[in-house]
């Protein structure tokens, strides 16, 4: 489902980026406004903030708009990470900050067969997408730079849970201790690989499920 909690974004803050290999595109890109000025696009692990309208291609209904439903903010997900369709994944790389595109995508990178509540099955969708901010994603150099405050090479429980709290109030959300410790447990137990109550530089860098 595209519609994230925040929550589930800041947990995939510690999602390790990759290089995924992706069947062949077959997702459509019309740019529909594309700013005078880019100054870096995005790319794979970027963390991206849109407004977005959906509609199926059959009919033309619009199933979603962001500007007009739930709490009408824009969204933010990281690209190349399946936090959203796949569709999303492979339309919206490229872009700069500014620009607006329609993308078409297929059903298999869609909703698939099954469709889901208010899309039917097998549907095509198209959706009307406007890339709001941009910003580096998990993983990278200036994220853990960003975190650790201290500047010890080191992220502490605290450091990490600083971080949460900032980005929950960015997102307008209201501060709340118990669940940002739970979530600074969860990550660490995921993260600190060594138990001594840090995640260092080559913790925070290298993944270690996937690889
Ligand atoms: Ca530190
Ligand atoms: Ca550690």
């Amino acid at each position: 489902m595209i519609l994230l909690p925040v929550c589930s974004i800041l947990s995939s803050l510690f999602v390790f980026v990759t290089g995924r290999k992706l069947p062949e595109p077959e997702v459509k890109i019309e740019v529909l406004h594309k700013p005078l000025m880019c100054y870096r696009k995005s790319k794979y692990g970027d963390m991206l903030l849109v407004h977005y309208k959906g509609f199926l291609e059959s009919n033309g209904t619009m199933f979603h708009s962001s500007r007009e439903h739930g709490d009408k903010n824009p969204v933010w997900f990281t690209l190349g990470l399946r936090e959203v369709l796949k569709g999303w994944d492979k339309g919206l790389q490229n872009m700069c900050t500014g620009e607006r595109r329609k993308v078409t995508i297929p059903p298999s990178l869609a909703y698939g067969k099954e469709g889901k509540g208010k899309i039917p099955p097998s549907s095509t969708v198209i959706f009307d997408i406007e890339l709001m901010d941009l910003k580096n994603g998990p993983r990278s150099h200036e994220f853990f730079q960003e975190m650790d405050l201290n500047d010890d090479w080191k992220l502490s429980k605290e450091e990490v849970k600083e971080y949460l709290k900032k980005e929950f109030e960015k997102h307008g959300y209201p501060p709340n201790d118990t669940h940002h410790e739970a979530m600074v447990e969860d990550i660490f137990k995921n993260e600190d690989e060594d138990k001594d109550g840090f995640i260092s530089t080559r913790e925070f860098v290298f993944q270690h499920d996937e690889l």
